[in-house]
């Protein structure tokens, strides 16, 4: 698929970068760019050679602000129903991604775009980011999961307060209240996210893997039945070639070369 709206690469040891490439409407999400990214999400579980996805917006300005606004005055209510269950379909897709997926939130992250990144595993962004879920300044509301993810995570009564208001808060404040995992300088944003990601690529993939599903997964549960999905988790990985590789690397005093692959 020739990509008009996203720009996919793969960069070594499977770093793919997914950039939204609409500068000019500030990355905004339209269904074209949704396709695209579904199609990237395909790519990456058929090939198999991208260990951690990180996306990231085009321009200095904008991370995504947001779905694009121009499409809805033509959408009637069914037609608006779809596209959000469009958005959340993606999103869901992407959360469920094997692989660590980062957003390297690089300004406007509002709406769509928030909802977007709060749907990769967790979010690094510059000091010059705003996050926001305005809708209610268009008298709407989120659609592609904001109420409920943010509400996940930062709380009922934050997440409230910031679609309720619709105001935007800076990268710090986003990080103090958990929606940001790290800041960092505007100009060394990408370069440190990537050091991350190349990081995370060298780790066991099935140990990245079985974090992810049982932290996903076990949020949801009970604290008991959590853990007992961690226990289970952890007796498969323990079996795994990468776990006896990276017991034997620290009992002879070397780097592990994780590969990969089960043993029983
Ligand atoms: N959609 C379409 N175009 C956009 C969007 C957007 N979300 N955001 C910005 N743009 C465009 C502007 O219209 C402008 O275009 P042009 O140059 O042709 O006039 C260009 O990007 C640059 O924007 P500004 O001139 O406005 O830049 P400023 O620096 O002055 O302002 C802001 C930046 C504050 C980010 C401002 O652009 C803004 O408020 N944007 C809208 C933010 C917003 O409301 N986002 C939420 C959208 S709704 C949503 O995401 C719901 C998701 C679920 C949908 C469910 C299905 C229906």
């Amino acid at each position: 698929m020739a990509y008009e709206n996203i720009i996919f690469e793969v960069k070594d040891p499977g770093v793919g970068l997914l950039t939204i490439n609409r500068p000019k409407a500030l990355n905004a999400l339209n269904p074209g760019t949704l396709d695209e990214i579904n199609d990237v999400i395909d790519t990456v579980e058929r090939e198999g050679n991208v260990r951690v996805l990180v996306i990231t917006g085009a321009g200095e300005k904008a991370f995504v602000a947001g779905a694009d606004i121009t499409e809805f005055p033509k959408m009637n209510a069914l037609e608006a129903y779809l596209f959000a269950l469009k958005g959340q379909k993606l999103f869901f897709r992407l959360e469920q991604l094997p692989v660590p997926v980062i957003a390297c939130v690089n300004g406007f992250c509002l709406g769509g775009g928030c909802e977007l990144a709060m749907s990769c595993d967790f979010i690094f962004a510059s000091e010059k980011a705003k996050f926001g879920q305005p809708e209610i300044n268009l008298g709407i509301i989120p659609g592609f999961g904001g109420t409920q993810r943010l509400a996940r995570l930062v709380g009922r009564a934050k997440a409230k307060e910031l679609c309720m208001t619709g105001e935007m808060i800076s990268a710090e404040e986003a990080r103090a209240i958990g929606l940001v995992a790290r800041v960092f300088p505007a100009d060394q944003l990408l370069e440190e996210t990537l050091k991350v990601a190349t990081a995370l690529a060298q780790k066991s993939q099935i140990a990245l893997r079985s974090i992810k599903k049982v932290i996903d997964e076990g949020v949801g549960v009970d604290l008991r039945s959590g853990c007992e999905l961690e226990a289970n988790a952890f007796g498969l990985v323990f079996t795994s070639e990468d776990a006896r590789e990276g017991v034997n690397a620290f009992l002879e005093k070397r780097k592990a070369q994780f590969k990969g692959g089960f043993t029983a």
